[in-house]
């Protein structure tokens, strides 16, 4: 499907090269993506990115009311990034995309504060998305075969993300992302009504399980906010079906409705697709990889607009991993 141009904006083909230019000095300037003097530096670097792009990434943070936008036009140096890993695991960083890298970052810099998991990745900051292939069957960023089924990203979690951009180094085969926005339009009021109730248990997913104990299992509200406007945190995936009978409505209806809106996004290199995690929901169509080295390769980073309130989960003030 093509992107609406509400939600796209294109890079002027003109400034493509100074863009490139920058993030190949940055990428000298900086030691890699964890350099904390990097992050420190974001919002200031932010400043170059071109004028448009800036404004309409601000536009879509402050009108709250899409659930994505798409950026298009940067350049990806294929010959530069070299092979498609095998796994983000034991690289060496600064890897040869470090410049692709920075410009997702610089982007994040204009929507708040890029923040990773210590039990996702190992804490970086900017993941890699490749199949791999001990995990091709399984419900993971880094799976293939299945349909990466709709979720917010981590749902489970009170400190989730309230951005992610997802910035495509390469899809050969044009795999879809698939995005979905809540529309009240296909629920009833009461159903509405029962989704804004904390009724809805969610697990904590397995990457996330190894050793911390500290959460187990929740009771959620699926909708919050704005009755007429609500925000959305849902993952079918790691959520039972709740007792209640209403609930059990209320959890299909929007489960039907969403699967039901599903749009095909097909990431281009170069495109950044950036998701308003609690207007929408994302996920991935299955695919067969090749594992030669040419296979499809996101980054993904997750950004927070209040770091703060992380704090009692972090080393240091400044630390950006979130236990
Ligand atoms: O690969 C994609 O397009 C999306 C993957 C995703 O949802 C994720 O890794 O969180
Ligand atoms: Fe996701």
């Amino acid at each position: 499907m093509t992107v609406s141009p509400a939600r796209l904006s294109v890079v002027d083909p003109e400034l493509v090269d100074q863009l490139e230019a920058l993030t190949l000095r940055l990428a000298e300037t900086y030691e890699s993506h964890q350099d904390p003097h990097l992050l420190r530096d974001l919002p200031m670097l932010a400043a170059e990115i071109p004028a448009e792009q800036r404004a309409f990434v601000r536009s879509f943070a402050f009108d709250d009311s899409l659930g994505y936008c798409v950026i298009r036009g940067h350049r990806v140096d294929q010959t530069r990034i070299g092979q498609t890993p095998a796994h983000w695991r034991g690289r060496a960083l600064p890897g040869p995309e470090f410049p692709e890298e920075l410009l997702v970052l610089l982007y994040a810099g204009l929507l708040g504060e890029p923040f990773g998991w210590r039990l996702e990745q190992e804490g970086r900051l900017v993941h890699d998305l490749v199949p791999v292939k001990e995990h091709e069957h399984e419900q993971m960023g880094i799976g293939s075969r299945e349909l990466l089924t709709l979720h917010t990203e981590a749902a489970f979690h009170p400190l989730r993300a309230d951005y992610l951009v997802l910035a495509c180094l390469r899809n050969p085969d044009g795999v879809a992302t698939m995005v979905s926005e809540p529309c009240l339009e296909d629920l009833t009021p009461s159903v509405i009504e029962t989704l804004f109730e904390r009724s809805f248990p969610i697990h904590t997913p397995p990457p996330f399980i190894n050793g911390d104990l500290r959460r187990g299992t929740e009771i959620i509200s699926i909708l919050f906010g704005d009755r007429n406007d609500p925000y959305v945190r849902i993952d079918p995936y790691v959520m039972d079906m709740p007792e209640d009978k209403d609930a059990r409505i209320a959890f299909e209806a929007i489960s039907t409705s969403l699967e039901k809106r599903i749009e095909n996004v097909v990431l281009e290199p170069g495109d950044l697709l950036v998701i308003n995690n609690h207007r929408m929901v994302h996920g991935r169509r299955g695919f067969n990889a090749s594992y030669n080295g040419a296979d499809r390769w996101l980054k993904r980073v997750n950004i927070t607009r209040d770091i703060a309130k992380s704090r009692d989960r972090r080393d240091s003030a400044t630390a950006r991993v979130v236990a």
